[in-house]
């Protein structure tokens, strides 16, 4: 089992709900970064429009087109959290930062898990969310559906919105949970946890930091879905420069240069709620399995990958074009799983999901 947390009262909590709650910055901290991000120059200017059929109303450092401010974004971020994050977080490293900019009156998320960034979607990475002001359910704070992580063996990507598509609004009539923070506080949480945030309807802009963290033992991947092989993600290497030096659009379409290690099955489906509340119900058992079987060093995960590699290396140039804008054939997968991707693409990103 991979010890996560140094503290194991903080493994058993984060293990069971997905997410602890830490103390993170002193007062100081916050206001010093505060003060720096005064400073830097994001294209949107903190108040996004969307672009490229992403309709985000919430300004995220990723989504920004500006990539010297996502370089000193992300070294302001990670050079203030760094020794923060080695104190409660045990061989891990960080990955990416973020700031997440709800300008006053808007910004509603849309729900959803964050994209897996290893290869295998069973091994446990995190992120850390922290508020540089105090949140509550009216300004925009995290919300949960504790113990969701782990249920399902799901994807999420650019390309690939949520399992619970089906359901969202009873999401958030039912099972998601605000979580008031004080600014400086910390949420440490499973990247399969199931989260979102209300609309900011204060008059202040409501801004958050998010770091994605790795296992300092695991290559960083994305998952790419290509659309002429709805069975299978390839996973592409990507490390920091990766979040840094692409655009959202970028990864909808093969990049020429990416770097491949291989492919893993597809085994996305949409559920709908009945089946969520059983999962969640068998949540503890599944998510026992998975801690205790994954990490068996005598079974080492890489294997099935390599094999997985092997027997679709003669399709592996093929993959390497992009495909022309809406001409690719549309096909059902075992689950009919594309053509939904299909209708909700342009509504990912959506700031009126829920409104
Ligand atoms: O800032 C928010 O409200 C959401 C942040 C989020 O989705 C994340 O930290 O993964
Ligand atoms: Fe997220």
């Amino acid at each position: 089992m991979r010890e996560i947390f140094h503290e194991q009262s903080l493994q058993t909590q984060f293990m069971r709900s997905g997410y602890v709650r830490v103390p993170m910055l002193a007062p100081e901290d916050t206001a010093n970064i505060l003060q720096e991000l005064a400073t830097l120059k994001p294209d949107d200017n903190f108040a996004p429009q969307g672009h490229g059929g992403f309709d985000h109303k919430f300004h995220c450092s990723f989504l920004d087109r500006n990539v010297e401010y996502k370089r000193r974004a992300f070294d302001l971020i990670k050079s203030s959290f760094e020794a923060h994050i080695a104190r409660y977080l045990n061989g891990y490293r960080i990955l990416s930062c973020n700031f997440y900019v709800k300008p006053p009156g808007t910004g509603t998320f849309v729900i959803h898990q964050n994209w897996p960034t290893i290869p295998n979607i069973n091994d446990t990475t995190v992120t850390v969310w922290c508020p540089l002001q105090d949140v509550v359910e009216t300004n925009g704070a995290i919300q949960f559906v504790p113990g969701s992580h782990k249920i399902l063996p799901y994807v999420e990507g650019p390309a690939c919105p949520g399992y619970f598509n089906n359901f969202r609004q009873t999401l958030i009539d039912k099972y998601l949970k605000p979580n008031e923070m004080s600014s400086g506080e910390a949420m440490i949480f499973d990247d399969g946890l199931i989260h979102w945030s209300a609309n900011n309807d204060s008059d202040k802009p409501r801004i958050a930091i998010q770091i994605a963290c790795v296992p300092a033992d695991c290559t960083p991947t994305f998952h790419f879905f290509d659309s002429r092989h709805p069975e299978r993600f390839e996973l592409i290497e990507a490390d920091t420069d990766f979040y840094l030096d692409s655009d959202i659009v970028d990864l909808t379409r093969r990049q020429p240069h990416w770097k491949s290690l291989g492919f893993v099955e597809n085994r996305n489906r949409f559920i709908d709620e009945a089946e969520f509340v059983a999962l969640l119900e068998q949540g503890p058992a599944l998510r026992e399995k998975i801690y205790a079987e994954i990490y068996n060093p005598l079974k080492p995960v890489t294997a099935d990958l390599e094999s997985d590699q092997a027997s679709h290396a003669d399709t592996r140039e093929a993959r390497a074009t992009p495909s022309e804008s809406g001409t690719e054939k549309v096909t059902a997968g075992p689950t009919g799983f594309w053509s939904h991707i299909r209708s909700s693409l342009p509504k990912f990103f959506s700031a009126n999901a829920s409104r």
